[in-house]
């Protein structure tokens, strides 16, 4: 049986915790214990070797090069022995931060872009800042007024506009019409770093907290896709904050491969990392 190409897009800025993922469901898939498994090993595991080293010594890695472009690509199949194609670009994130701040894209790029056939977008909620504008600010007493009018802050890009900027160049790129909604080119949003998200925003569903924080991402995603065609997860990779100078014990103790978990669109905690791509591929 042929395996299907699955050519899975992973799009986000630095710091969103790509790599690690990468890392984290290298070695799931490789232990082949869960939903997917690799049927051939791969040719350059370079990429994320370096992330599991670290994790088996209980460390962070550093950040990805800025410059860097490399692809993992493998060879997988589910329970019933369908098999896929499925590839895992990494990079330096800032390259995503260029895209949408020169409205250009490279070569290497417009490749991926166009080779793929579902994208994941990684957004980190935690690190997402709130800005003021006329919509959520209210009525400021004078004081403030003064305050805010005595410094002046470079104009930035609020971070729904950026991602729906990146998402719409990324189409038209792909030369792909939004008169209808999207139905051919899947969409998943991970939330990751999930487990830094306060308490109470825990137990909500992936779906309703991407609403509450970013609603105008949210909003242009819904208005964009088909319903069927796009979701979105929590994932936590690691399960906590390691350092990339002192090993944490725990974690060595007990190995990389008992922590992270991935938060169904219907919000069902599951430690198979794998499922992240099967609604992808699915
Ligand atoms: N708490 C927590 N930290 C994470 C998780 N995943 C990644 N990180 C940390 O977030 C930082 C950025 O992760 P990295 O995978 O390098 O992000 P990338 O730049 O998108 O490739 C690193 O310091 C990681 O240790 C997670 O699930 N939970
Ligand atoms: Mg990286």
């Amino acid at each position: 049986m042929d395996a299907t190409n699955n050519t899975i897009l992973i799009i986000g800025g630095p710091n969103a915790g790509k790599t690690h993922f990468g890392g984290q469901l290298y070695g799931r898939l490789n232990a082949r214990t869960e939903s997917y498994k690799i049927t051939s090993p791969p040719e350059d595991l370079t990429i994320f070797q370096e992330v599991l080293d670290n994790l088996n010594d209980g460390k962070s890695s550093g950040h990805t090069n800025v410059s860097a472009h490399k692809t993992l690509e493998l060879e997988i199949e589910d329970g019933s022995g369908a098999k896929s194609v499925f590839s895992f670009p990494d990079y330096g994130g800032e390259q995503v931060r260029t895209i949408v701040h020169d409205r250009r894209i490279n070569k290497v790029w417009k490749e991926q872009i166009d080779k793929s056939n579902a994208w994941m977008l990684f957004v980190r909620l935690d690190e997402i800042t709130m800005i003021e504008d006329v919509v959520n600010r209210g009525l400021p007493d004078q004081e403030v007024l003064r305050n805010r009018n005595e410094k002046t802050e470079p104009m930035t890009l609020s971070d729904t506009a950026f991602y729906t900027e990146l998402l719409q160049i990324l189409l038209y790129i792909k030369k792909i019409g939004v008169k209808q909604k999207i139905a051919n080119l899947k969409l998943t949003v991970v939330l990751s770093c999930w487990d830094l998200l306060p308490d109470g925003d825990q137990n909500k569903i992936p779906e309703e907290i991407l609403q509450d924080k970013v609603p105008g991402l949210f909003s242009y995603i819904t208005s964009t896709w088909k319903q069927e065609t796009y979701n979105v997860i929590g994932l936590s990779s690691i399960e906590k904050t390691l350092s990339d100078k002192e090993s944490d014990h725990d974690f060595v103790k007990k190995g990389p491969e008992n922590f992270g978990y991935v938060i169904t669109s219907a919000g069902q905690k599951e430690t198979d990392l794998t499922l992240t791509i099967s609604t992808l591929i699915g």
